[in-house]
């Protein structure tokens, strides 16, 4: 066996060890040991392998897959620009927390810098996005390959996963490999086909473990220092994190009785107050009830009344921003637990209970008065969010893209139970959303998946929406609502009149596609939504499929403009 498909079969096997469960590739020729390892472990049942032509969108599908299942994903590319394409997701996976690790294929060192086809300088790529990186050593015949490879495995997943510094994130490990790289080829100077001596056992760990595993990370003390519950009225505020840190903040807040605002994907669910964005934006209602403290557990992104109430004076911010996407999170709960252990003090449980109680009637008189304005109005942005998330079937996941989407669902829908929601919140951008949906659905087929994003955003990963051969295809309902262009644009300062000369060109972008037809050009089910009676049975179909709303995004912004104007009256 050659030494590039030696070092391949022990990488492979030991990622399998070490956890992984879904990995993906793009083709390429420098890249082709590993390649055809993990074809040969997918052969054996031992993995899921999808495989993408667009380095962009495997990168992202990667993405969704390891937020999705909560494990380490892989990604392999070919060496050069196909390397770069992965970056977009490495940040995102980076800022999120999400366990991408990142195999590029190199030329060996003596090849670098010399102008060889297909070469750049692949060393660091990511620059500070990943949490580690290594020039892994090229693959040679020798004593001592099999541990140095495979302590090189576990200590990438280690890192990926945030063993090592508590951070899970994005890991890039570039991976130099010195021809022949396909099995069966001698190397120079070897024996013909079939000389297969190596000079140790290439075996793994005994019963399938892993070969080195970290010791576990000590919690610092400065962690675990309880916070003194003082009675000041504290709220929770919940942003982007996974459902078990979600449920423990939750039940933290429960027992001390503080009231819960929750983002969509910090997946609360009923327990959370609904309509809360709007109570924030009144000031009438918060002159009366500005929090003396908030608890802010996980990332919290998607709108400026937020960000002014935590940036108030008066008001003191406890940050947990978990690594959010990593099966162990028993850290991060361990670390909120001991901050707020028992259940509060006596004291305060008559004013918690008496604030609730006037939060919920304040949110229950918005949340008839938005319903109210979105009902009267036309098929729009607000409509189709809210009515989405009140038809998804009890299990279902949702994929919220940046822009509107995710904020309308913020605003307009009524928080609910059994529906998990997702989003690329790590750097909010409206690329790869396709890619990411679909590896999210592909990460646990037995759960219907479905996502919603814009039409720009559609348009920047349509190479999500293509499908190699003999692919799996994912149960993926992506609903788009079709505004012509970053509608989001017309609701901040770019949408005043002052700017409209020039405010499709630059900011707008409208496109003239029929997003149906592009849709089924790429082999997806698709047909467009003309009233909203017709979602429920649009969403029962099942994926792929594509459901596109066509939307006006001014009249959308009018309709902001209008719940707005009245949000103090409502909650007075
Ligand atoms: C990769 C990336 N490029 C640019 C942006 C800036 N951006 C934010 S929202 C937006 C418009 C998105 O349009 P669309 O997806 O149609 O959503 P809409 O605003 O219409 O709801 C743009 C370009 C971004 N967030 N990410
Ligand atoms: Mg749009």
């Amino acid at each position: 066996m050659n030494a590039a498909t030696a070092f391949a079969e022990v990488f492979v096997d030991e990622l399998i060890r070490g956890g992984v469960e879904h990995a993906v590739l793009a083709p390429g020729s420098r890249s082709a040991p590993l390649a055809l390892a993990f074809a040969a472990a997918e052969r054996d049942g031992r993995l899921n392998l999808h495989v993408r032509t667009d380095e962009r969108s495997a990168g992202f599908l990667a993405l969704g897959l390891a937020k999705g299942s909560r494990r380490v994903v892989p990604v392999l590319t070919t060496s050069g620009t196909a390397a770069a394409h992965l970056h977009a997701a490495v940040l995102e996976a980076s800022y999120s927390g999400a366990a991408l690790l990142a195999l590029t294929a190199d030329r060996p060192p003596e090849m670098r810098g010399t102008g060889a086809n297909q070469t750049i300088d692949q060393l660091r790529l990511f620059g500070d996005a990943v949490r580690h990186f290594s020039d892994v050593e090229v693959p040679e015949r020798g004593l001592g390959s099999n541990d140095r490879w495979r302590t090189t495995v576990c200590q990438a997943l280690a890192w990926a996963r945030g063993d090592i510094d508590g951070r899970p994130g994005a890991v890039h490990l570039n991976l130099p490999l010195r021809a022949p790289l396909l099995p069966g080829m001698p190397e120079s100077g070897r024996g013909g086909e079939g000389d297969e001596t190596w000079p140790e056992s290439l075996e793994g760990a005994a019963l399938g473990m892993p070969w080195t595993e970290p010791q576990p990370r000590a919690v610092g003390d400065e962690h675990l220092a309880a916070v003194a519950d003082s009675g000041d009225s504290t709220w929770l505020l919940l942003g982007d994190t996974v459902g078990e840190v979600s449920e423990i903040a939750v039940e933290t807040a429960k027992r001390h009785g503080w009231p819960i605002l929750a983002e969509p994907t910090g997946n609360a669910g009923r327990d959370a107050i609904p309509a809360y964005l709007g109570l924030l934006e009144s000031e009438a209602f918060l002159s009366r009830h500005r929090p003396q403290r908030i608890m802010c557990v996980g990332r919290v992104t998607l709108s400026r009344a937020v960000q002014r109430l935590l940036e108030h004076e008066d008001v003191q911010v406890e940050r947990f921003e978990f690594g959010p996407h990593w099966p162990d999170v028993g850290e991060s709960i361990e670390r909120l637990r001991s901050r707020f252990p028992g259940d509060g003090p006596e004291s305060g449980r008559d004013a918690s209970a008496a604030l609730i109680e006037a939060l919920a009637t304040a949110a229950d008189a918005l949340l008839a008065y938005q319903d109210r304005i979105v009902n009267e109005a036309y098929l729009g942005g607000a409509k189709v969010a809210r009515d989405l998330v009140c038809r998804l079937p009890t299990g279902a996941r949702l994929f919220l893209g940046s822009s509107n989407p995710i904020r309308d669902v913020d605003r307009y829908a009524r928080p609910r139970d059994g529906v998990e929601m997702l989003a690329n919140r790590g750097v909010a951008g409206i690329d790869g959303s396709i890619s990411t949906a679909v590896g999210i659905a592909l990460s646990d087929p037995d759960r219907p998946t479905f996502a919603l994003i814009g039409d720009l955003a559609f348009l920047h990963d349509l190479g999500g929406l293509s499908t190699v051969e003999g692919e799996p295809r994912p149960d993926l309902t992506l609903v788009v609502v079709d505004n012509r262009g970053g509608g989001i644009f017309a609701q901040l300062e770019p949408g005043r009149p002052e700017y409209e000369r020039d405010y499709d060109r630059v900011f707008g972008t409208p496109h003239q596609l029929d997003l149906v037809k592009v849709a089924r050009s790429l082999g997806w089910e698709s047909e467009e939504l003309r009233s909203a009676d017709q979602l429920g049975d649009a969403l029962v179909l099942g994926g792929p499929r594509v459901i596109v709303v066509r939307t006006d995004q001014r009249a959308d912004a009018d309709l902001l403009r209008r719940v707005r104007a009245g949000q103090d009256g409502a909650t007075a």
